[in-house]
């Protein structure tokens, strides 16, 4: 179980004869450092400590409202991920509002706490079909026009974050379902060369960074990632700087696909990282006993599925609780998709996740 009491720790040093000052100093941080003493016992059985061992990200998605007004979501958050994905902050229309006019403060809240808690950030999302500015959405720009805003906007993005980010998603959700490119602003105007152009761009702006296509249900061998793993090589036939695929990874309770941990390993015979980025595991409310198992079994089978691949750098959930999931909103009658419940007590998925993690397990 992941809360592990932090009071015997405390006591037995405090047992140990010490100057008079440190003893006030070592009082004053009980009473407010609780949690980092909790985190410190616990260290090694979290999700984190097993991420570590092995050298893998265990991340998840972080909304800027919960990050600013709930410790116990926090708590739970340094203490169980090494690695964090901004939910929102990270979008165009976010970071852009209106045009030339940024706003980055939840953008840096997230990549400052994940610095001060020790953790890594992937960057989410340069180049989206989706949740781009109505200026820019609506502005009627010609193919050259759209090329230089795409340009500034990677330039500007990823140079603010240069060397905090170990992993971009450079481009997201490209495909149709059979494999055609999806129409897009980018895909519309510019054809698929933004792709190329667009990881160019975010290469020269951040060397460091890994640079990556990320989609849904390409999770197993279909039409869809047949289609990304043809781009893929060619891409790296030409030289363009891209390193990793990320698998989104939504899925529902009981259909973690049987070809997956396949599915991955031929990305990474290319010589490509892969990573889960979003995993949540959505159940038809209200969830049975029977599907807490289930769901604790999948979210197992995908994080091996992903680790037991050579290259994989780790798995990233779409959040850390059901309280603030995505999911019931968009998938009626589902939720409860997260390894934390609305109480933030850990769900049979937390042991099935963290057996996934754990090596010996
Ligand atoms: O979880 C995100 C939600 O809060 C936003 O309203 C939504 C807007 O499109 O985006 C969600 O995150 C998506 C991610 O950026 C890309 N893959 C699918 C995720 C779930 O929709």
């Amino acid at each position: 179980m992941p809360q592990t009491p932090s009071g015997t720790h405390r006591r037995r040093r405090l047992s140990r004869p010490v100057p008079l000052a440190l003893a006030g100093a070592l009082l004053a941080t009980a009473a407010v450092g609780l949690p980092h003493l909790s985190s410190e016992a616990s260290a090694a059985t979290t999700l984190r400590g097993y991420a570590d061992g092995r050298g893998v990200k265990i991340g998840a998605a972080v909304g800027d409202g919960p990050l600013t007004s709930d410790s116990s979501y926090t708590t739970v958050l340094d203490r169980e991920f090494n690695s964090v994905t901004a939910e929102n902050a990270m979008k165009w229309d976010a970071l852009e509002p209106s045009r030339n006019s940024y706003n980055w403060a939840a953008a840096d809240r997230l990549v400052n706490h994940a610095v001060a808690h020790n953790q890594g950030v992937r960057g989410h999302t340069l180049v989206w079909y989706a949740q781009l500015p109505s200026w820019l959405k609506n502005g009627n720009f010609s193919a050259s026009e759209l090329n230089t805003l795409l340009k500034k906007h990677i330039d500007t993005t990823v140079g603010r974050y240069k060397g905090r980010i170990y992993a971009w998603d450079v481009v997201n959700e490209a495909f149709n379902e059979d494999g055609s490119m999806r129409s897009s602003l980018w895909q519309d105007k510019l054809g698929t060369g933004y792709i190329a152009n667009a990881l160019r761009w975010a290469h020269a702006a951040d060397p460091a960074a890994k640079l990556y296509i990320n989609d849904y249900n390409i999770e197993a061998d279909n039409a869809k990632s047949d289609a990304l793993y043809n781009l893929a090589k060619q891409l790296l036939a030409q030289g363009v700087p891209l390193h990793g695929i990320g698998f989104q990874s939504h899925f529902e309770v009981g259909k973690v696909p049987a070809s997956m941990k396949a599915n991955l390993k031929r990305f990474s015979d290319l010589g490509l990282e892969v990573s889960v980025t979003e995993l949540d595991i959505r159940i038809p409310l209200p969830a049975s006993s029977a599907e807490l198992a289930q769901q604790s079994t999948d979210y197992k089978t995908a994080s091996e599925n992903c680790l037991g691949v050579p290259r994989c750098a780790g798995v990233t959930l779409w959040g850390v609780t059901d309280k603030y999931s995505w999911v019931p909103g968009t998938f009626s009658g589902y939720g409860a998709a997260l390894p934390y419940n609305e109480g933030y007590a850990a769900k049979p998925a937390y042991t099935g996740l963290s057996n996934g993690l754990n090596p010996n397990a």
